[in-house]
């Protein structure tokens, strides 16, 4: 019998995922898998570790020792909005796989738009052979990422590949080799030269409604795509939608690519669905791989268990 606490995992993923993958995590320690209705009313208090998403609230209350609380995602605004945290470390779930999975989404949804992707479509629902002759190369286009933590220092670098001159924005200054970056003091410059906006920001007080029709007005409007383009894989709450709905329509911004909204699923009567610009993905652009997760979450573990800090703590100040 071991002799080490239970991790509790409250991961609200596609059930046989995290089954699956349970299967073979965490072998030197109990697991109280919160999915597994047998557990609905066991006592808590001796876990030692959380590994939750979007979890009930009152395992916070009733998982009174644990030491940390790892985010089953990258986002942690999932735990800091909505629960009275205990007062405890909190780790955000870095991993190659997701990174890599965020950088294919926004260089796919670059290329689409670079590429006429949206008009191309239509024009197979018609038949219609017609080749689009003014094509501007990536190199023509900026794009201009907002948030350049690990997954937007990742999709600039990767968008840089593709041939695209590429900017960058974060709160604090930054330096990434062969990228032009702006700190928060800069929104005004970066957004003046952007052709395709990238958000990648978590959601946070400051970052909460940014996405508005003050900021889209900024971008570059007579750029080689014929007006600006809106991609958002960062979280629905930075987009104002009703101002992003209203941008789409007047031509303030040409197109956009969503993966996020600000309610989730998003409803079958948003206006997005059916927008003629608008490219709608399900919070798809990087789930999380629950395998990549356990080993990232029992990596962790061991380093505290040898007395190392833990990596990637959120600065609950910040929010992020
Ligand atoms: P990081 O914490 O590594 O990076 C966040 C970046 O945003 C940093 O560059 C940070 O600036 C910047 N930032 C934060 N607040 C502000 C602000 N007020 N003004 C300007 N810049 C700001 O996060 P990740 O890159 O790992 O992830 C980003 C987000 O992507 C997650 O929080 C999550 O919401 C979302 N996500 C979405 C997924 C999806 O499938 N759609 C999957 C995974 C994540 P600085 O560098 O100065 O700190
Ligand atoms: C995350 C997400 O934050 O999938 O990892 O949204």
């Amino acid at each position: 019998m071991s002799e080490k606490r239970p991790v509790v995992i409250d991961l609200r993923f596609a059930r046989e995922s995290v089954v699956s993958a349970l299967r073979s995590a965490f072998p030197d320690r109990p697991i109280i898998d919160m999915g597994d209705p047998a557990n609905a009313d066991r006592d808590l208090a001796d876990a030692e570790f959380a590994v939750v998403w979007k979890p009930d609230p009152a395992l916070f209350r009733r998982a009174t020792g644990l030491r940390a609380i790892f985010s089953g995602g990258a986002g942690v605004d999932h735990i800091l909005s909505a629960y009275e945290l205990p007062d405890l470390p909190i780790v955000r779930f870095v991993d190659r796989s997701l990174t890599d999975r965020m950088s294919e989404w926004v260089v796919w949804q670059c290329l689409h738009h670079l590429r006429n992707g949206i008009t191309y479509a239509d024009q197979q629902k018609d038949c219609v052979w017609h080749e689009i002759a003014d094509q501007p190369e990536a190199c023509d286009v900026t794009v201009g990422v907002m948030g350049l933590g690990v997954l937007g220092a990742d999709a600039v670098r990767k968008l840089k590949v593709m041939g695209f001159d590429v900017i960058g924005w974060s709160r604090r200054a930054k330096v990434i080799e062969g990228i032009e970056t702006f700190d928060a003091s800069g929104l005004k410059a970066f957004l003046s030269r952007t052709d395709i906006l990238v958000g990648l920001l978590p959601l946070t007080e400051d970052t909460r409604g940014i996405y508005d029709r003050a900021l889209f007005s900024m971008l570059r409007p007579d750029g080689p795509l014929g007006g600006p383009v809106f991609l958002n894989a960062g979280r629905g709450g930075s987009q104002k939608e009703a101002e992003l709905i209203e941008c789409l329509t007047d031509g303030t911004l040409k197109a956009a690519s969503l993966d996020v909204f600000e309610k989730e699923p998003l409803a079958a009567e948003s206006p997005f669905w059916t927008m003629p610009n608008v490219i709608v993905t399900p919070h798809a652009a990087a789930a999380s791989d629950v395998r990549a997760l356990f080993r990232h979450v029992e990596a962790q573990i061991a380093r505290v268990e040898s007395g190392k800090p833990l990596e990637f703590v959120v600065d609950r100040t910040a929010g992020y």
